[in-house]
């Protein structure tokens, strides 16, 4: 099937064995774009099985990553809603805070939850704190305000997977949660699990969603990339999904690894009209694809679900 990314001839742009830690697996990193260098946010699992979030750094975006001592957001460091874990982390610009506001999962006994942190600079955060208890991940933060309120993207658990949308008046207190992107039915590439990939973008038609489908078959979960279409008003409401999906795991990094069959984005940056999509690829390493987000708005639209 024809997919509209374009993978680079680098990938895998960044494995285990290239990071200066001991690390088990580097995966589904979070992405800022800061004009002269792209700036990743890494998901590095310890041989302990915990992740911590770590800040790479290169010039082109894909070659020469540079890699800081400590950890951003370390399971260590004492947060008690951290024990296990911070991992898969999305980073949205936020304008009117003028900082990045970090949504990751939060994995602690009771289960995995959301938390949301801030910072100016990537070296320093602030913990905002808890703000889905577990079971839910897959935040994505809006970077600006709807009515008043700040709108998050997450996934609580449930048996049918939808992505789910909730408001805010200050980043701390969530409500009105709603039903955004419900998983399709039955054989469906995204019939089991669906949730939010990269921080919705703004476009002229609405806000583009890049979504993560799971599909199981016999048992063994396929994860894809899919894109949808929400109201730049009213972002609970979707208006567009189409029914292909956009990347689905094909080359030999995607296909073996930690978790085979896994493309999982968690962060991109549009350039010249073009998305670069950063992913993790078989729970194992860091890939970059490419695709023109108006390709992506026309399939959206010209495959109305
Ligand atoms: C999801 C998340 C991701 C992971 C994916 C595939 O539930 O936990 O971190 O990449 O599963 O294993």
């Amino acid at each position: 099937m024809d997919e509209l990314f374009h993978r680079s001839e680098h990938n895998p742009l960044i494995t285990e064995s290239g990071l200066p830690y001991q690390a088990n697996a580097v995966f589904n990193a979070g992405v800022a774009d800061l004009g002269e260098e792209v700036l990743l946010l890494l998901r590095v699992e310890t041989p302990s099985g915990r992740s911590h979030l770590i800040v790479a750094r290169s010039r082109d975006g894909v070659t020469n990553w540079e890699f800081e001592e400590c950890a951003l957001i370390h399971a260590e460091h004492g947060c008690p809603y951290e024990t296990l874990g911070a991992e898969d982390c999305r980073i949205t610009w936020v304008p009117e805070m003028e900082r990045w506001v970090l949504a990751y999962t939060a994995f602690m006994r009771a289960g995995p939850g959301v938390a949301l942190a801030t910072t100016e600079d990537f070296k320093s955060v602030r913990r905002i704190g808890l703000v889905q208890p577990p079971e839910n991940k897959n935040a994505a933060l809006f970077p600006r305000r709807f009515d008043g309120l700040f709108a998050m993207l997450h996934r609580p658990y449930s048996t049918s997977g939808g992505v789910w949308l909730s408001y805010s008046p200050d980043l701390v207190f969530w409500g009105r949660p709603q039903l955004v992107l419900p998983t399709r039915p039955g054989p469906w590439w995204d019939g089991v699990r669906v949730g939010a990939g990269l921080p919705p973008i703004e476009t002229d038609e609405g806000w583009l969603l890049i979504y993560h489908g799971v599909k199981d078959v016999a048992n063994n979960p396929i994860y894809r990339l899919g894109a949808a279409l929400l109201d730049l008003e009213e972002p609970h409401r979707v208006i567009g999904r189409a029914r292909r999906w956009l990347l689905s795991p094909h080359k030999p990094y995607e296909r073996t690894g930690d978790a085979g069959n896994v493309i999982f984005a968690c962060g991109g940056m549009v350039r010249d009209g073009e998305l670069w999509m950063y992913y993790g690829a078989a729970d194992s390493c860091i890939c970059l694809a490419r695709a023109s987000v108006g390709d992506i708005l026309d399939m959206v639209r010209n495959e109305p679900t």
